[in-house]
Order: structure tokens, then sequence, then C-alpha cells
């Protein structure tokens, strides 16, 4: 162990241990903003560029961030030269940033903006050069505007170590250094997935989601159209913290009524389409485990995963479940089968709005091939956030709402449904189902909490009447390149793979209420969620009543004809 004194106060850490994280073993908070370190995913990002973390040690100031300790080291935190240092860096920060905080994406989230106001910056007295760099638009869902980079690399730091898709990286040198893509080609060039991860990391407004609420309002103002909404599962969970409530906290009655009382037509849940999936997949897997056939079968309800599969695994396209994902599933059955068998509404006519955890969602809706024809199954969508924002921007009180239930029947949805938001979820709301379809057996314990929690790469071995079927549930791009990796070479054990593309899947997507690299957050809405399936007397989705109407009324078989025709998809290298 090494000792040192910091404002006055001893501590002992290991070697190795830098000053910023002996500091926090002792409750010392040290301002920083280019630092991350997120042990639950093995994250740390720590180039020490912005310099903001400096403190007095020794003859002079260090960064605390990028200072391993040393014996009898002695530092102080807040030394009038460390304070004036802190605030002539952030200063400088400033001075070649776009100062239009009020009119910014993010403002009120943004971690330059609370570093500013908690040092008491009043004037900046610099006026630096100002980027020139255009703003990238390309894509459907992230919006990168350099001007507003501080080059701490965070971004840089998830997208090719968590995420290992390489995709940004910096370029250029001094003034003109910027994180940049592949010869600067735009984001929709290259072979960005659209996981949102780097937005979900970065302190400023320089990544941020496509905006897409003016569509939305336009949308809803439009009297010839039937406008409804569905709302993902890891969204109830976590919309409750940008009015205040404890992540997890659960708020899906309040967002119901928020939702109606924001306008739209019928407020439906993507739940539902949740079930949906896993009657399909549970068929399709089922199919393939008889016929020893495209195994092991890959979940396909993550539309960030299936980006990254497309570019790196084109050989193996066999693999993902056909399956659309449960938005997709949610439009198409709302459109094809809602409208014009229950309301009498034709598809065109109708627009879906979808309310996500994911910016990758909004790129999925748009893929020509998920439709019939012309006529797109999801219209739009919107993050989480985005739906905050609509309410925000409605007056809408939502904290002192009643609450409100779904509408029926595309609301209806069993627990299995919910703990689709949280890594290992899929994999085991489709055990639940497949088990008792094989063995005609009620399963008496339906969690599987060996596929839970937030460990990256997870498995277990599941008898299924004599049967053992080898599951395993992965969260990061990362991670799914190793299991992945594996499977290429033919040395894969497992029978069932759920991928989801963000860390700790979507309760953490990309479209969430910034964490701010705090993944206690994504725990407790983890949990939220599967507090919600312990408590609903339904948690097997082939038990979902609306869904049993539907097979009958509508769809006929799982994995048949109409199910095909609306519910499955191809992929394309
Ligand atoms: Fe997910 Fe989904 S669970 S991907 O994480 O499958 O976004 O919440 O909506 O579609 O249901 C996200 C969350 C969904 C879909 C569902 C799946
Ligand atoms: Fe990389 Fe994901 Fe960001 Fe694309 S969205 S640049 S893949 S981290």
């Amino acid at each position: 162990l090494v000792n040192l004194t910091i404002n006055g106060k001893s501590v002992s850490v290991p070697k190795g241990t830098t000053i910023l994280e002996a500091a926090k073993n002792i409750n010392v908070k040290i301002p920083n903003l280019c630092h991350l370190h997120m042990s639950d995913i093995n994250m740390v990002n720590q180039c020490a560029s912005c310099r903001v973390c400096m403190v007095s040690a020794g003859r002079g100031l260090v960064p605390a961030c990028g200072t391993l300790v040393k014996e009898n080291m002695n530092v102080q935190t807040n030394t009038k030269e460390a304070l004036n240092a802190r605030k002539n860096v952030v200063e400088l920060l400033l001075s070649d940033h776009p100062q239009d905080c009020l009119a910014c994406e993010k403002n009120g989230n943004c971690e330059l903006q609370s570093i500013a106001a908690d040092l008491g910056i009043r004037k900046i007295r610099f006026k630096g050069e100002q980027s020139t760099t255009p703003t990238d638009n390309s894509s459907k869902s992230i919006v990168k505007n350099h001007d507003k980079c501080i080059l701490c690399r965070r971004c840089e730091t998830m997208c090719n170590e968590i995420q290992t898709v390489g995709v940004l990286s910096g370029i250029n040198r001094g003034f003109n250094t910027e994180v940049g893509t592949f010869f600067n080609a735009n984001l929709s060039d290259t072979e960005c997935t659209y996981c949102g991860q780097c937005i979900s990391v970065c302190p400023t407004g320089a990544l941020t989601e496509v905006n897409n609420i003016p569509l939305v309002w336009d949308a809803l103002s439009q009297n010839e159209k039937t406008v409804v909404v569905q709302v993902a599962p890891a969204v109830r969970v976590a919309i409750g913290e940008e009015f205040g409530l404890e992540p997890g906290d659960i708020s899906t009655g309040k967002m119901v009524a928020a939702l109606r009382s924001i306008g739209f037509k019928h407020v439906f849940d993507t739940n539902f389409a949740a079930d949906l999936t896993i009657l399909e997949e549970a068929s399709e897997f089922l199919h393939r485990l008889k016929e020893n056939h495209n195994l092991p079968i890959l979940t396909s309800c993550c539309p960030a995963w299936i980006n990254f599969v497309e570019n790196n695994y084109p050989q193996l396209l066999n693999l993902p479940s056909s399956c659309k994902s449960p938005q997709e599933m949610f439009g198409a059955i709302a459109k094809n089968y809602f409208g014009p068998n229950v309301m009498n509404v034709d598809p065109k006519d109708m627009y879906v709005v979808s309310v996500m955890p994911c910016v990758a969602k909004k790129y999925e809706c748009s893929r020509s091939e998920l439709g019939q024809g012309e006529v797109l199954d999801v219209d739009v969508a919107i993050t989480t956030r985005e739906l905050a924002k609509m309410i925000k921007e409605s007056g809408i009180d939502l904290l002192n709402l009643e609450e409100e239930c779904f509408d029926s029947p595309l609301g209806e949805s069993t627990g299995s449904a919910d703990i689709f938001g949280a890594t290992g979820g899929v994999l085991e709301a489709a055990l639940r189902t497949a088990y008792e379809w094989v063995t005609n057996k009620e399963l008496t314990d339906v969690n599987f909490t060996q596929v839970r929690g937030l460990e990256g790469i997870k498995e277990a071995s599941i008898d299924v009447d004599g049967t053992i079927v080898n599951v395993c549930a992965v969260s990061s791009l990362g991670n799914a390149r190793k299991v992945m990796d594996d499977v290429a070479k033919g040395n894969s054990k497992y029978h069932i793979i759920e991928i989801m593309a963000c860390p700790g899947g979507c309760v953490a997507g990309g479209g969430q209420p910034y964490h701010h690299g705090d993944y206690d957050v994504v725990k407790k809405r983890a949990k939220g969620l599967y507090n919600i399936d312990s408590s609903k007397k339904l948690r097997k989705s082939h038990e979902n009543p609306s869904i049993i109407t539907l097979y009958d009324t509508f769809l006929g078989k799982p994995y048949g004809d109409s199910a095909h025709k609306y519910l499955h998809t191809h992929y394309f290298d």
C-alpha cells in the first residue's frame, strides 16, 4: 500500500492508484471532465486531456486523474493555484465553444455547463478561434457536432474498446484535431451501428440524437391521420428520472396518462409485441432445434446488434432469428390488423410513433424492408429523453397525473415482456415459453436468475425434459464480437444467444436519461423491470390473452404464413 495525505487526511491505497481514485476513497471530490470510469462495464477513459482536475501535489500542479500516488505525497485539492488553474482551463475550453447553451440540445444535461457553474465562471476572458467543421446530420440516429467537442475522447474509448466498432478516432493535429471518422466520412457512410453509446458518455452536446419531436407534433396536428403510440419496456423505469423520480421507479400509469394528454389517439405497449416476438422466436428456435439446423439462433430485436452482425459477420446471416423486433412487429400489427380490422382505418392513414430507449430504433424504422410495400411498419421513433421533453413542453405535471392503463388490445402484456429491457430478459422470456411448449408441463419457477445481472457474457445450461439447452446472454458489441468469433470458428456450444448492443441492455440505451457514468442507475432500472415482472399475474408470453386472440382471429399459427408475411424479415450483407 502507498500512504499519503489528501487535504490533511491520511489515506492508504494500492500502488498504481491515481490521486483522483484515492481522493474518491475518502469522499473528496475533485472536479473532472474527460475522465470516466464505469467499473461495471470495464470502461476507463483516462486520457487526462482536459486538465480540469488539477491539484497541488509536491512541488506543483498535477492532473489528479493521470498522476499515480506516491509514498508520503501531500495532496491539496483546493489551493488558490489549483482553483485558478481549473477556472483557467474551463475558460479555455469555453473560448472556442459555441456559447449557445440556451439553445443547445444538451442544455441542462451538459457536464461542461455544470462544471462552469460549479466553478462560478461569470466571464469568459479568452476569445478563441471557432471550428468550421460542418455538423454531421447524415444519419437517422445521431448528430455529430464537432463545434461542441472538448476532445475528451470518451466516445472514442466507448466505440473502440467497449463496442469494438472503431468508427471514431482522433484525426488531424493542433487546433484542427477532432474526433472524426475514417477519411472524415459521414457517419452514415461508416460502419457505425447507431448504438448511441457514444451519446451516452459524451459530456457535451457534441453527440446527440436526431431530434424527431417536430415530426411527432406535425403528425398529431393532421386530422386525417390516426396517430398511435407504443412505449418500449425500458422507458417506464427511466422516464421518471427526468421529473425527479429515482431510477427504477415505475411510471407506467402516469406516462400513459401523459401520452393521452399529448394527443395520441391510442396509447399502446411495445410489450404486447414483445410477447408476440417470443411466440414467433420460440417457435423458430424449436423448429431449428428439431432439424439441428442454423444453430445457435441469435436474437434479432436489437437494431444496433443487427447492424453489427450485417457488417462484421456476413457469412453468418443465417443465424439471427428472422423475427422483426418488437417495435416493428407492433407497427405491422397496428397497421395491418388493428387499423383495418378493428378501427376501419386504412394502413396508410395510420401513423405509428415509438418511444424507445434507443437511438438505433430511429434508423431501424426507416429500413425499407420493414413494412408492406410503401407503408413502413413504424413511422417515427423518439427516445425516452425526447418524450420527457414533449411532456415538459406541453406543461404536463407528470408526477401529479392520475395513473391510466394502456388501450386494448395492443396494450396487454405478461411479465416476460417487461424484462426484455434488461440484458438476459429476452432469453429468459423465450425459455419460459419454449420450456412449456416442449415439455407440456407447467414451469413452476419462471425465474432464470443465471441470465440476470450486468455481467457482459452470462451462460446457463437448461434441462428441457432431458435435452440440455445451452444458452448465453451477451451485452455490448465487444462482448458480442468475442462470442461471435467462436461461433464463426465453429467453437460455440450454445443453442440460443441473446445479444444486446448496449452494455446492460436497453435500460442503458443511448436514448435513456443520461446516467453520467453512474451504472447504479442502470442496475436500478433493471431491478424496476424485474419488479414489474414479478408483480404480474401472467408471466409467460404464450399466456397473453390478446396474443391468443390475435392468432385465432388474424395470424393463424405461430411461424405460419401470415406470421411470416407480417412479422419476419431478412438481413443484408
Ligand atoms: Fe428494447 Fe425491444 S427490449 S430492443 O431493448 O426486443 O429499444 O426497452 O423496445 O423492439 O420490446 C429497446 C427496450 C425494445 C424492441 C422490446 C426488444
Ligand atoms: Fe460507435 Fe455506437 Fe457511436 Fe456509432 S453509435 S460511433 S458504433 S459508439
